[in-house]
């Protein structure tokens, strides 16, 4: 019985150690995101703050942060500051998030970039539809590329150096080149960890655990 119970406990605490570690809904705020112009002709250098827009409602669901294409540099979002350092851990994990544009020319283009001091990464996707559409972005090296077009694929361990010298995390509001001017919005932003080994076997014990009690009873 006792190692019924120690089992369900560790079990417990695996299932808490997993999954969210980031988790931005938006429905009381902007919660410290902005909106920023980079120069993505060159090394995504910060040249201005963008229109922010936060509504209480319209969001997947509640609040949701938009903003209006207005610059012919890359408007995106940028993350809050306390979010970067060394990421290292969530190397595996993924990037999630719904996002929805009112126009778009459904050419391929960075829907994330994560910037560090000496080197860059963008994922590249389709547009999002005028609804809300779910974006699902892997921590690991498909899909990534160094530069804003998609031609300099990033490496294994060019991601790891990014990740662990994070500085900052964008997520891209430019789905259309031509007028009228695309109007983007987010939601649900989320960054999720690799579920560790370990959770498995504790998850199996958990289960066997289970089963003994049910034996006893
Ligand atoms: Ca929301």
């Amino acid at each position: 019985m006792k190692l019924g119970v120690m089992l369900f406990a560790l079990c417990t605490l695996a299932s808490a150690s997993q999954g969210n570690i980031l988790n931005y809904g938006f429905d009381d705020g902007p919660n410290g995101w902005r909106v920023v112009v980079l120069n993505h002709e060159g090394n995504f250098e910060q040249l201005g703050i963008g229109e922010d827009r936060w509504h209480s409602t319209g969001g997947n669901p509640g609040g949701y942060i938009e903003t209006q294409d207005w610059s012919s540099s890359w408007t995106c979002f940028r993350a809050p500051n306390t979010v970067v350092g060394n990421r290292l851990s969530w190397y595996g994990g993924s990037i999630e998030f719904d996002l929805r544009t009112d126009y778009a020319d459904n050419l391929a283009r960075p829907v994330v970039l994560l910037k560090s001091a000496g080197l860059n990464a963008c994922y590249q996707a389709v547009a999002p539809r005028p609804t809300w559409t779910h974006q699902a972005v892997p921590l690991t090296t498909p899909g990534w590329t160094k530069d804003f077009g998609g031609n300099i694929p990033v490496t294994d361990s060019e991601l790891r150096q990014v990740l662990e010298d994070l500085t900052g995390i964008y997520v891209g509001t430019e789905w259309q080149i031509s007028p009228p001017q695309e109007t983007t919005g987010l939601d649900n932003f989320s960054i999720s960890e690799p579920v560790p080994e370990p959770s498995a076997l504790l998850a199996l014990l958990c289960g066997l655990g289970g089963l003994a009690r049910l034996r006893k009873r």
